[in-house]
């Protein structure tokens, strides 16, 4: 897969070079390229922005610096994602769809963001656009949803991650759970000790006391996760569990007694 990413501060992208994402790129599995917005421009100041029109605060980012930039850099197929706090949330469903593109290009505004038009004149011409948030709260430009979902997809990417079940079991997952706690040695630390049923050997107790937590944290930190569920998923063991969490299946949904 290839990403681009488009930004005015292009070094906030050097973290890219680290870890799982930096080892796909050297491993030929995704080909990376950061650009400087400011490359396109044509002024002697680099200017990108402008004030907004009709009034208010900040600055707006100019349309036709952006589409010189995107111009160059959208390939045929591509999706092209503009990471705004006003977007759609971005979920691990999304995160897998995009895996399967052939290149991505992150747009990443400053300011106050980027002139709706940009958005609106690459749908016209039949490009995939998504604007899409990290989550409810206001980051200062798109750099960081930038770094978040290029790991979120790097890693889905086909031989990225060493042991593809590290893939299967995990929060957010399938099962619509988060995750249940994990542990290694050793088995007593700082008056803490490993629960005992982990240390048994005995495979279906260990399942369904792992599957017993994952429905208790998600209870506890992510109702809305609960309420979400496909109950068919659930069998008699979760439905008691759930039961003494105070949850019941009505009309085919869980709800909080
Ligand atoms: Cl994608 N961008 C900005 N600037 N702020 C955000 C965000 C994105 N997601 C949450 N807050």
């Amino acid at each position: 897969m290839r990403i681009d990413v488009v930004s005015i501060f292009p070094d906030y992208l050097s973290p890219l070079q680290l870890s799982l994402v930096g080892k796909a790129r050297d491993a030929g599995l995704l080909d990376l390229r950061v650009h400087d917005l400011r490359d396109w421009t044509t002024d002697r100041h680099r200017t990108v922005d402008d004030t907004p029109v009709g009034g208010g605060a900040g600055m707006v980012m100019r349309p036709d610096v952006w589409a010189s930039a995107l111009d160059d850099v959208l390939q045929d197929g591509a999706h092209l994602l503009i990471p705004t706090p006003s977007g759609e949330p971005l979920t691990q469903r999304n995160a897998e769809a995009l895996a399967t593109e052939s290149q991505l290009v992150v747009a990443c505004g400053r300011y106050e963001g980027i002139d709706a038009r940009v958005a609106e004149h690459y749908r016209a011409r039949g490009v995939r656009v998504t604007e899409f948030s990290i989550g409810d709260y206001v980051l200062n430009g798109g750099e960081v949803a930038a770094l978040v979902v290029v790991e979120a997809v790097g890693r889905l990417l086909p031989g990225v991650v060493g042991n593809p079940h590290s893939l299967v079991e995990e929060s957010h997952g399938a099962a619509g759970l988060l995750e249940y706690p994990v542990y290694t040695k050793p088995p007593a630390w700082a008056g803490l000790e490993v629960p005992e049923v982990l240390m048994s050997g005995h495979h279906a107790r260990i399942e369904r006391w792992r599957r017993d937590q994952a429905l208790a944290r998600t209870a506890a930190r992510r109702p809305d996760m609960l309420a979400a569920l496909d109950v068919g998923t659930l069998d008699k063991h979760d439905l008691a569990t759930l039961a003494d969490l105070g949850w019941r299946v009505v009309d085919g949904a869980l709800t909080r007694d």
